[in-house]
């Protein structure tokens, strides 16, 4: 029996400040529609999908922040996109803002929520390596303030038995760390889920723009093949609120190459038939972990790690 997951990688366009949540969800929930109709079996939506990604403003009033983030997802908030989704029998992936509120304190997180086709949690998420800065730099022609709007993610790097086979999520920025990918590999994950939110311009560092697209599939063409797994990977794309977001929504095999990707910078469905295993033939022969990985070989890494001196060369 083979194991082909059909995956419908849903991109969004940009997130106007002024579309009300009620239009956003509207725009995920008409993805969703088209995805079922193309039979799709999981639809992967983007990082923060519910709200523009409002990392790149300065906001000092509290209240106003706070409406950027939801508590319970799938809840009230999400639920028309969740129904909607049961009842055509598609799991969801989605990316939110989360706030987790006790009495007296609250906690930001960047996460991710995935959902199966029968409308149960599977798991969650909360991203690792937030870029950016904390302090405000008016001089930028917009801000990276993840380091101010949320904390590092304390649900390590989970995989879980659903659609399947096995599967683990990252958030944006955490794909161009290797570690991601091998610590998810490591719990077994075929498939990695992700959404980004990745400008085309990163103020502090001009001379990299011409590198954006290319790093970006980079990293992920790279994780894929040597830890022999899905990549799906869904952008925010396009002019949002003046800032300019790459497209490039992909969705790569485990030999590392592209096989889908889109062609916008809109709203736009990326499709494809994941073959779960497809991932074998690299977790077995080349990346076998087991044969590869044994103390014997790391003893042999850490007993030699370090810059050397010319005497200590033999
Ligand atoms: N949302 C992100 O994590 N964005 C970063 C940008 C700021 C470099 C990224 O890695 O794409």
């Amino acid at each position: 029996m083979t194991r082909i997951l059909r995956i419908a990688a849903a991109q969004s366009g940009p997130v106007p400040k002024n579309e009300t949540r009620e239009e956003t969800l509207s725009r995920l929930i008409r993805m969703l529609r088209k995805a079922a109709d193309q039979k799709a079996e999981l639809i992967v939506f983007t990082e923060c999908a519910l709200t523009p990604f409002f990392p790149h403003w300065w906001i000092e009033d509290e209240a106003e922040l706070d409406a950027y983030y939801d508590s319970v997802v799938p809840g009230v908030s999400t639920q028309a996109l969740f129904e909607e989704a049961r009842k055509l029998g598609i799991g969801v992936h989605l990316g939110y803002a989360e706030l987790c509120q006790n009495t007296d304190q609250k906690r930001r997180f960047n996460s991710s929520v995935l959902v199966n086709q029968e409308g149960e949690t599977v798991g969650r998420f909360r991203k690792v390596h937030l870029p950016g800065h904390a302090e405000h730099r008016p001089d930028n022609p917009f801000q990276n303030l993840e380091k101010r709007y949320f904390e590092v993610g304390d649900l390590g790097f989970p995989t879980w038995n659903a659609f399947g086979g096995v599967v683990g999520m990252c958030i944006c920025n955490d794909r161009r760390w290797s570690e991601t990918y091998r610590v998810l590999a490591l719990g077994g994950a075929e498939l990695i889920l992700l959404g980004y939110n990745t400008p085309d311009h990163i103020p502090e560092h001009p001379e990299l723009d011409r590198l954006v697209d290319f790093q970006h599939q980079l990293c992920m063409q790279a994780g894929a093949y040597q830890n022999g797994c899905w990549v799906v990977a869904v952008g925010k794309a396009g002019l949002e609120e003046g800032v300019s977001q790459i497209g490039l929504t992909s969705i790569i095999a485990p030999s590392g190459e592209i096989v889908a990707q889109s062609k916008t910078r809109g709203d736009e469905l990326v499709i494809h038939d994941c073959d779960l295993d497809a991932t074998t033939v690299y977790k077995k022969a080349m990346f076998n972990f087991e044969a590869n990985r044994s103390p014997e070989h790391y003893r042999a890494i850490t007993e030699q790690r370090g810059v050397k001196t010319p005497e200590s060369v033999q």
